[in-house]
């Protein structure tokens, strides 16, 4: 485990000059959990921002090897790719990995997932949570929370986010963890720990996204800190079923120390619209989760 940023390995596996917006965390995230996974690693990644990323062949902005599937195949495609390095010999040398976007993860690919997670393959799958469809100009997902604006939901979101590490847990998968783009160290400690365990590994990381949440681009580190700080996005990981509060969350157990929802919420356009009322069903929804929380540790 590291602890400081000088500890991070200094070789660049992806490069300057990416396609992805000013402020994109997802990049800032994707730059350090492969700085974790290392050069061996097969990424398979669907139709999402991180596709754009990678850029057009024959230019490519990473130095590890990448296959872009369909939106709806990244566990099967990381299925096939296990399959093939064990014919091959190769599976203990080549870490898979499946990276894919909240939709791609939550939704349209949740059936390859849910199945490849029941054959407890040998697999890392991260998903990077930006909340919306954003590659396609930010339609709503089932990572979108409440009351966020989408051009699919102009008038705010109705329900809450679904909740797919606790589905993770569900199919008995030996390692799972949340992490968030504002914290370097963490993303790289978790995609390390996660390298150690064979089966299917998830990781969930909260990306914010400046053009989709509509905030300026030099606040995504900002906006991150302040959905852990809020107790929003809780970081934690669940090793052969048990939970762990990772350090940046425990202080929010005491719901005295939560900074109020509303300091995170009214920092972005997304969430304009909103009103006292909604805050308080989000503070409600919280204070549950973290109820929640509380009985599995
Ligand atoms: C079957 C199918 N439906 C729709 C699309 C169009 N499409 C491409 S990327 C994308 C959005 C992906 O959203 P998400 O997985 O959240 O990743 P993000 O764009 O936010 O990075 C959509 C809808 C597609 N490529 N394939
Ligand atoms: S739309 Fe959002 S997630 Fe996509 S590249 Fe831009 S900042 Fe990153």
């Amino acid at each position: 485990m590291i602890t400081r940023p000088d500890d991070l390995p200094e070789e660049e596996l992806l490069l300057s000059g990416t396609r992805s917006c000013a402020g994109c965390s997802m990049s800032l995230m994707y730059r350090t959990a492969i700085k974790a996974l290392g050069k061996n690693t097969i990424i398979t990644v669907p139709a999402s921002c991180l596709t754009v990323l990678h850029g057009l062949y024959h230019k490519q902005s990473v130095l590890v090897n990448v296959i872009h599937t369909t939106f709806e195949t990244t566990a099967a495609s990381a299925s096939g790719i296990v399959a093939a390095l064990e014919a091959l010999g190769l599976d203990e040398k080549i870490t898979v990995v499946g990276f894919a976007g909240d939709g791609g993860t939550s939704d349209i690919g949740i059936q390859g997932l849910s199945g490849a997670a029941e054959r407890n393959t040998n697999f890392i799958y991260a998903c990077y949570d930006n909340e919306m469809y954003s590659n396609t100009g930010t339609q709503r997902s089932g990572q979108t929370p409440y009351m966020a604006y989408t051009t699919t939901t102009p008038h705010g979101k109705l329900e809450h986010k679904k909740n797919i590490p606790m589905i993770m847990l569900a199919h008995n998968i030996p390692y799972i963890a949340t992490t968030c783009a504002s914290y370097p160290l963490d993303v790289f400690n978790k995609f390390t720990r996660a390298k150690q365990f064979k089966g299917t590994r998830y990781i969930h990381v909260l990306a914010p996204c400046p053009p989709g949440w509509g905030y300026p681009t030099h606040e995504s580190i900002e906006i991150g800190k302040l959905a852990v700080r809020t107790g929003i996005f809780p970081l934690y990981e669940i090793i052969d079923g048990k939970m762990f509060l990772s350090k940046e969350s425990e202080p929010y157990l005491d719901p005295r120390k939560r900074l109020p929802v509303a300091d995170y919420l009214k920092k972005q356009g997304r969430f304009k619209h909103i009103t006292q009322q909604h805050i308080d069903t989000y503070q409600e929804y919280v204070n549950g989760q973290w109820d929640f929380i509380s009985k599995m540790l």
